[in-house]
């Protein structure tokens, strides 16, 4: 039988594209459950998702008045799940557009547990490989493994993706792990990379992960505060 599962999805703006009904099938059909995370999003997302919910007893909502960017609203989602579910045995969060199906997370358990079970953290990861399908465009590619490279470079992350917006975290570590508010917006995945530390996390290449059109980060325009808080990050690990 498979794990217990809750997921938080973050939802900024997304009414033109959050497809409620393919959450709800793969809830049923993974046996998840799911809580979207309204970040105070100015096109009625938040009113949608409510209606569209209301016969799903899988699928919840969590409404934030303010907009407060992903990483406030991943954790707030996150933490409440780790205290109102405590049935879940993994509780994680995940990119509201589905580039990451939803039955990666099936995925992601057997391959934790082929690995030997020990990780408390598990992270979907964009690894290109023969065997699996990966659609990405290829200036977020490039974007992407720029960053590991800069990520690797200046904060010692040696993970080959760490942006990917699927993760799991056993519950139990996840008061700890998202108690601290992140400093970065974008780029928690990182502080998240620390906190846990190398040998608790393993990484697993999805067998599918597909582009989707209407993101919400320009890649151009975040690239300077991307960069900003990676030293940001550096910055307050070597304060400590
Ligand atoms: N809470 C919150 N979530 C946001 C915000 N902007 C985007 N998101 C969410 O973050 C997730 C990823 O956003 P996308 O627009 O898909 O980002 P992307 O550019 O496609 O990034 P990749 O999928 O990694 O290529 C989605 O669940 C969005 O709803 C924001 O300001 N606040
Ligand atoms: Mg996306």
């Amino acid at each position: 039988m498979m794990a217990k599962v809750a997921l938080a999805v973050p939802c900024f703006n997304e009414r033109g594209r959050l497809d409620v009904a393919r959450f709800a099938q793969g809830a049923e059909q993974s046996d998840l459950q799911i809580l979207f995370v309204d970040d105070g999003s100015t096109d009625g997302t938040a009113d949608f998702i409510a209606e569209k919910i209301k016969d799903h007893p899988r699928l919840d909502l969590l409404r934030c008045e303010q907009n407060r960017g992903k990483s406030a609203a991943v954790r707030e989602g996150v933490l409440h799940l780790a205290k109102e579910r405590p049935e879940a045995e993994w509780i994680g969060f995940w990119d509201a557009d589905l580039s990451t199906p939803i039955d990666e997370v099936r995925h992601m358990l057997e391959f934790h547990d082929l690995e030997g079970g020990r990780a408390d953290a598990i992270w979907a990861s964009r690894v290109m490989r023969a065997g699996s399908h990966i659609e990405r465009r290829f200036k977020r590619h490039l974007f992407g493994r720029l960053f590991a490279t800069a990520a690797g470079e200046l904060l010692g992350v040696r993970a080959y993706d760490t942006q990917c917006g699927a993760k799991l975290f056993r519950r139990e570590i996840v008061p700890a792990v998202f108690g601290e508010e992140f400093v970065s917006r974008w780029i928690f995945d990182v502080e998240l990379y620390q906190r846990l530390g190398h040998d608790r996390i393993l990484e697993c290449p999805v067998l599918s992960w597909t582009d989707q059109p209407g993101s919400k980060i320009s890649v151009f325009r975040e690239f300077p505060q991307v960069f900003r808080d990676l030293f940001r990050i550096r910055a307050r690990r070597l304060k400590r």
